[in-house]
């Protein structure tokens, strides 16, 4: 059965004694209770440092406050990551912390799962109830009945609840279905991954090719100031991409590669450099094996081979490989960030990463940098004191060789009943929305029905808390401490998460759900502080800081350092061979190609098209698709369709129009751009649109939600990832069968 689009979430019910716990004393409680005085030069607003979650980029942000209030977001200029500026999103805080439509009081199902309606109850109540269901969960099924999806930073501290209560089933969609082919093919090439922020030198290259990968659409802040610097430099774009994307505008040159083929692309590129002689031999020789190999698989791959696949012309293939060539090392191919296409992306990944390393990018300016993080240990907690079943999100008798995280629909597809052997039995949901960002919609409701507990942690009624048992609405950012943010970066920080205002309602900070939680289970060992500034002191005293000096400037950042091999840094390549592995043992050992191996897409059917997506700079995800501020610039998404075959199809720019997939399912009505910025073969759709659930009031039913037109995947055979760029659609005016 399907979710009925106008199906909703009844809240109801008095809110029951004693649920305003801890109402008085409640700002020393969420770590208010510093005196702020106003900052200079803002007409009396206090000021505070903290950093976004409008993505996951994490950026520095300065929230001005006046009469307990946020007016505005601006940019931390001494934050790395933002440096004084920040994207759309990340100015538009406000629109999230004030939603009208914000979870604010704990909820409980009143009735049956999927007729959806619920009653507030009291925090005691309501953490009572989710600890009894997992202590008898335990009891009955063993730790590992339960997983934890979590996405966004908040979630840390129930990834350590899930740890200690003895499950290691944590997955996130971030992995099999974003970026884990990209993290597997580099890590199996260089040693190691690419990371997030990603370790591109955007800003010193003088080429930077970009494959699919939309930077200023796809909006990571640093990302953009970056490439924004390059080309104020003069630096030259080349970019890749069936769509002629915002950034393709400003490219030397855009290569309408046919969707899917980019590999073969890169082959040929490969080809041509190394028949020219056009690659680094002194960087290779010192650093990497296996380019006899490569030289003689690739020397069939020729721009003409290419050009029958990927539809670009071989003079142009050769002119581009020469381009790019030209400018290493400062030549970064940039490996992009959502890489879960075709189910063929780590071989891809490692493609991206082989013309990388021919052309000495790795560590050197202008490519990549090596950073390292700033060292701020973390707490000592107890061991794991159960040792977890192995993982069951692999299919029965199916290994993903290379698979280093969880598979989120793995997971899901575990909790089918009657689909694997250990079945998982309850979820807890953290901050992800998984009825829109897992494919196979119907297998995500398939599971939700048959479990025996569903938990979400959220600040939003997204579509996914309407099918939980028990609903705890978090403390936005903007609201609550987290654990601190160190990672690998060029400027190595430490950056801290601090609330700036008071919770709306009865929302509470993850870390004290968290404890809570931890302390009805018997887990106290886990959570050794008493709140979280108590425990940033701790974390913080290990690398000799304090939370006074962290919180006054949200951000400290560590001595620079030497992040290019050639300017003072150690090459060093954690494979197992030590080098850059170009041709890849492991890969053989593991019955894979050890060289990237062009396997050809699927074609569409008659009369359809290849459905693609991707981001808008003003949402992330579904996300942001009810922050009423950013709603203001876009509230829906539109289907991008070729203008000449729109015509052919009797279509005008404007008309409403709905997608059909192969398998029957039906999504719209949307609004049509017919426009020649994209190939006649595909469609195009920014993600994150077309929301199903009543409750988001602003953002219920406007666009079309590509994800519920995913159903068929194929998987990647390196890491399991799902290929989310595989569906085939028609498209037909709305009411026109
Ligand atoms: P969203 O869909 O934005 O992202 O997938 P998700 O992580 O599921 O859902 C975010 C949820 O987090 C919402 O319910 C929101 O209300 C809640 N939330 C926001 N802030 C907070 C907070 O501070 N605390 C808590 N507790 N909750 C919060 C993203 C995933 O989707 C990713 S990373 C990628 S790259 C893939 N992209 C993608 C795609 O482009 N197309 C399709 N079809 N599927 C995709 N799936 C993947
Ligand atoms: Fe926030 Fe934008 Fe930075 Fe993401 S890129 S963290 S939304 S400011």
């Amino acid at each position: 059965m399907a979710l009925n689009r106008r199906e909703f979430i009844q809240i109801g019910g008095a809110m029951t004694a004693g649920a305003a716990v801890a109402a008085t004393g409640a700002a020393q409680a969420w770590g208010l209770g510093q005196p702020r005085s106003p900052a200079p030069g803002t007409d009396g607003d206090t000021v505070v440092p903290t950093f976004c979650e409008l993505c996951f980029w994490k950026c520095g942000v300065l929230a001005h406050v006046r009469d307990g209030r946020v007016t505005k977001i601006t940019g931390n200029g001494a934050h790395p990551l933002s440096r004084g500026r920040l994207c759309p999103r990340g100015t538009a805080g406000t629109g999230l912390l004030y939603d009208p439509d914000r979870l604010t009081r704990p909820l409980l199902r009143a009735e049956a799962r999927g007729h959806q309606v619920f009653r507030e109850v009291s925090w005691e109540v309501a953490l009572d109830q989710v600890a009894e269901r997992l202590q008898a969960l335990k009891e009955r099924h063993g730790p590992e009945a339960l997983a934890l999806y979590s996405h966004g930073y908040g979630g840390s501290w129930f990834k350590t609840l899930v740890r200690a209560y003895g499950s290691a089933n944590i997955a996130a969609p971030s992995y099999a279905q974003c970026r884990g082919a990209r993290e597997v093919g580099f890590t199996l090439t260089f040693g190691s991954p690419v990371g997030s922020p990603e370790c591109t030198d955007s800003r010193n290259a003088r080429v930077l090719t970009l494959i699919g990968s939309h930077l200023g659409e796809n909006m990571h802040n640093t990302q953009v100031q970056e490439l924004a610097q390059a080309l104020d430099r003069g630096a030259e774009l080349v970019v890749v991409d069936p769509r002629f994307s915002t950034v393709a505008g400003k490219a030397r040159y855009w290569l309408p590669i046919k969707p899917g083929t980019d590999t073969a692309l890169l082959l040929a590129w490969m080809h041509v450099i190394l028949a020219e002689g056009l690659h680094d031999a002194e960087y290779l020789a010192r650093h990497a094996t296996g380019l006899d190999e490569l030289r003689a698989h690739v020397a069939d791959k020729t721009p003409q081979w290419a050009w029958t696949r990927t539809g670009l012309a071989p003079e142009r293939i050769v002119e581009t490989a020469r381009f790019i060539a030209g400018a290493r090392p400062a030549a970064l191919v940039h490996p992009g960030r959502r890489s879960s296409w075709y189910g063929t992306d780590t071989q891809r990944s490692r493609a991206i990463a082989i013309l990388g390393a021919l052309l000495g990018t790795w560590g050197r300016r202008g490519g990549f940098t090596r950073p390292a993080a700033l060292d701020v240990p973390k707490l000592e907690l107890p061991p794991w004191d159960h040792q977890p079943a192995p993982a069951p999100d692999m299919p029965p008798g199916v290994v993903y060789p290379f698979a280093d995280k969880l598979l989120a629909h793995g997971l899901r597809d575990a909790s089918v009943p009657g689909t694997h052997a250990s079945d998982i039995r309850a979820w807890l949901v953290y901050g992800t929305n998984l009825l829109t960002s897992l494919p196979h919609r119907e297998r995500t409701l398939e599971a939700l029905r048959a479990l025996d507990t569903v938990i979400a942690v959220d600040v939003l009624p997204a579509e996914i808390t309407g099918w939980a048992d028990v609903v705890l609405p978090e403390a936005t950012y903007l609201e609550r401490h987290d654990d601190l943010h160190a990672p690998p970066f060029r400027d190595p920080y430490v950056a801290l998460r601090q609330p700036v205002v008071e919770p709306a309602g009865d929302s509470r900070p993850g870390w004290w759900i968290a404890r809570e939680l931890a302390t009805r289970l018997g887990l106290e060992a886990w959570f050794p502080w008493t709140d979280a500034e108590d425990y940033l002191e701790q974390r913080l005293s290990l690398a000799g800081l304090s939370l006074a000096e962290l919180s006054e400037a949200g951000v400290i950042e560590g001595p620079a350092q030497p992040v290019y091999y050639d300017e003072g840094l150690a090459p060093s390549f954690d494979t197992p061979s030590g080098t850059i592995e170009l041709s890849s043992p492991q890969m053989a050992a593991a019955g894979l190609h050890p060289i990237p191996v062009y396997e050809p897409p699927d074609e569409p059917p008659p009369g359809h098209f290849r459905l693609l997506h991707g981001r808008s700079p003003t949402h992330t995800f579904g996300r942001t698709a009810n922050n009423r501020v950013l709603g203001q610039v876009q509230d829906d998404n539109a289907l991008w369709l070729n203008a000449q075959v729109a015509a052919e199809l009797g279509l005008d720019d404007g008309d409403e129009v709905v997608l059909e997939n192969e398998d029957g399912v039906v999504e719209g009505p949307v609004r049509l751009k017919a426009t020649q910025r994209i190939r006649p073969d595909c469609v195009y759709l920014a993600h994150g649109f077309g929301c199903r659930a009543s409750q988001l009031t602003f953002a219920h039913d406007k666009g079309a939600d590509d994800a519920a037109l995913i159903t068929r995947t194929p998987i990647d055979p390196v890491m399991g990832g799902t290929g989310l760029n595989a569906t085939f659609v028609v498209v037909r005016k709305e009411g026109r069968t």
